[in-house]
């Protein structure tokens, strides 16, 4: 994979200092872009060293069953998330934080559950009824500003809508989730990073893309992770609607490298690229362009060892400290 070590030069060819929240100072650049045809170049896994797929596969599980716990994301073999939950002093003193290991409502929270609420004038009847058929609860009823109003919740699973869609209408350009929700910013061990994805199917070919933006990117250790659970993820979406995966589009806004990183990435540059891996899918999960059935509540059963790379060629491992 030629793109991330051409991500690697930018950064470094371009990139100002500064410095951020955690203390280590980064090279940063405003914007960057990798672009994948994932038919044509295989899986995006880093070879320039060893891609801790494992670890990679268990976060993006954990992502789908909404978890919010470091503790969770152990228990699927992923032990990236200990540091945010329990070393982050700002974390650690935040009131909603609900004890050890907790993350607060991070992605996969608001992928499956985002919580979303109304308020309605008790006299707009059609409209209550309305919320109401699409699934929202009755929670209380309240006086603002002198009108009496009711209050509706309903947790929205993001990710089974952009399915349904898929399946019910391809055509559609608003095929997305997203991950920043504003009103729990402040109840977060980290706002999300990766936060916007945008699939994009195509009746005709059956070719189904995704264009993922990433506000900041960590490019020695998030980079190659956020690759691989995009990549993944847009196959297992595939697979659950009968399409082919195609392109792979990867924005960030800040793309940084940490200084500590700096040895780990020009060790990598100086390392030639093997071809990429091929992603496998679990045989267990049905394939709706074989059955014909649409089955999304596969997306609740999926375990990491769904997932496995076939042809892995890579470098020795490298690795550095993750800035908290
Ligand atoms: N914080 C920072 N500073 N960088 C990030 O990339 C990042 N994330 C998530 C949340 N906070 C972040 C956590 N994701 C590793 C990989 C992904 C992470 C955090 C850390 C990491 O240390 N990888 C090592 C070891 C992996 C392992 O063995 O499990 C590696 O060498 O790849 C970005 O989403």
């Amino acid at each position: 994979m030629k793109q991330y070590l051409d991500l690697v030069r930018m950064v470094l060819d371009n990139g100002s200092w500064q410095e951020n929240r955690t203390g280590i100072r980064t090279l940063s650049m405003p914007g960057a872009m990798m672009r994948f045809d994932l038919q044509k170049e295989g899986f995006p896994g880093v070879t320039t060293k060893k891609l801790a797929f494992k670890s990679v596969v268990g976060e993006l599980t954990g992502f789908l069953r909404a978890s919010r716990s470091a503790a969770d994301f152990r228990a699927l073999g992923c032990k990236v998330w200990d540091q945010n939950a329990n070393e982050n002093a700002a974390w650690l003193a935040n009131p909603y934080r609900l004890g050890e290991d907790d993350l607060g409502p991070v992605y996969g929270v608001q992928w499956r559950a985002w919580p979303a609420y109304k308020a309605i004038e008790t006299s707009h009847a059609a409209q209550i009824a309305d919320a109401q058929a699409r699934g929202f609860r009755l929670i209380s009823t309240f006086e603002d500003a002198g009108k009496e109003k009711v209050l509706l919740y309903k947790a929205i699973d993001q990710l089974r809508e952009c399915l349904d869609t898929i399946i019910q209408n391809p055509g559609s350009r608003r095929i997305l989730f997203h991950g920043w929700n504003c009103a729990d910013l402040d109840a977060i061990a980290l706002p999300a990073c990766h936060l916007l994805y945008q699939f994009l199917p195509n009746a005709s070919t059956k070719e189904i893309s995704l264009c993922l933006y990433i506000r900041s990117n960590d490019i020695g250790l998030g980079t190659p992770f956020n690759l691989a659970e995009g990549a993944a993820l847009l196959h297992l979406v595939a697979r659950l609607t009968g399409y082919t995966p195609r392109w792979f589009t990867y924005f960030i806004g800040d793309a940084h490298i940490y200084e500590n990183h700096l040895p780990m990435l020009e060790e990598q540059l100086q390392r030639t690229p093997y071809p990429a891996p091929r992603l496998v899918i679990s045989d267990r999960i049905p394939a709706f362009s074989q059955t014909g059935k649409y089955e999304p509540e596969w997306l609740e059963k999926i375990e990491p060892g769904d997932f496995s790379l076939e042809d892995y060629q890579h470098h020795a491992p490298l690795t550095a400290p993750m800035a908290v």
